[in-house]
């Protein structure tokens, strides 16, 4: 831990899919905390232990730094940041939380076009995500031009900015909208806890385990 503090931080989404769950099970994992003023940080009032409110994507980066020992986001958040950063020490998937399920899927136009993933082979596909994407075409021996697309990645395909789309897809609903279909999954996610790539003191880890240990508790009480 960072030698400035004697607390541990938990690093969380401050307003998403994942932040009223998330912090559910911080709750039921016995912490009782209070909000900062400025709404960025909760005070474990029970536990030497703080969260902090940020933005998903930037999560990674805090537990790479060690400005957070923990955090929770989405797998597909977490191993897009491991990949597009190559070699650098990246964070550990401890456990998966049962909640924010999605995956990560190639769509295509409804046109009935692309039939097979092998029909990908020279076409542009539009992804947020575009390390995992670049990844799992790779392994696929498909080569595709990837497009980085920061929001509304559904619409590119009648924009004309690309011929497919790698998306996260919950109900499919976002896709049919848009007259599009899954072609492929290229991961599943949900959100999961993770730990900093820092080395932690023995007191530090200790700590570290105890509340993990807690976590996984609630989350086999879900039932
Ligand atoms: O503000 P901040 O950067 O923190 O949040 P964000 O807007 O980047 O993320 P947010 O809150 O949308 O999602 C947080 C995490 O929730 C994601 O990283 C995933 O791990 C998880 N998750 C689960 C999802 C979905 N399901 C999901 N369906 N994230 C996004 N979607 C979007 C998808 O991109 C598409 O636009 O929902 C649409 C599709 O949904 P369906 O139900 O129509 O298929
Ligand atoms: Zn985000």
């Amino acid at each position: 831990m960072n030698e400035n503090r004697d607390r541990l931080r938990i690093a969380v989404q401050k307003s998403g899919r994942l932040s009223d769950q998330s912090l559910d099970l911080l709750r039921r994992a016995g912490l009782v905390f209070r909000s900062s003023r400025d709404r960025l940080f909760l005070y474990g009032e029970n536990m030497p232990v703080d969260v902090l409110l940020v933005r998903d994507d930037d999560i990674p980066g805090l537990l790479v730094e060690g400005s957070c020992e923990l955090g929770i986001v989405g797998r597909n958040v977490l191993d897009e940041q491991r990949l597009a950063g190559a070699d650098a020490p990246a964070p550990a998937e401890l456990q998966a939380l049962g909640f924010g399920s999605c995956r990560l899927a190639i769509a295509v136009p409804d046109n009935g076009l692309i039939k097979n993933v092998t029909d990908l082979a020279g076409l542009r596909i539009a992804t947020s995500y575009p390390a995992l994407l670049a990844e799992w075409l790779r392994k696929q021996s498909i080569d595709a031009e990837v497009v980085l697309l920061n929001g509304s990645v559904e619409i590119a395909p009648r924009l004309g900015k690309a011929h497919a789309i790698c998306d996260l897809v919950s109900s499919g609903a976002t896709l049919a909208a848009n007259q599009l279909h899954e072609l492929v999954t290229v991961m599943r996610s949900e959100a999961v806890l993770a730990s900093s790539p820092r080395a932690q003191n023995a007191a530090t880890a200790a700590q570290i385990e105890r509340l993990c240990a807690r976590i996984g508790g609630a989350q086999s009480g879900d039932g």
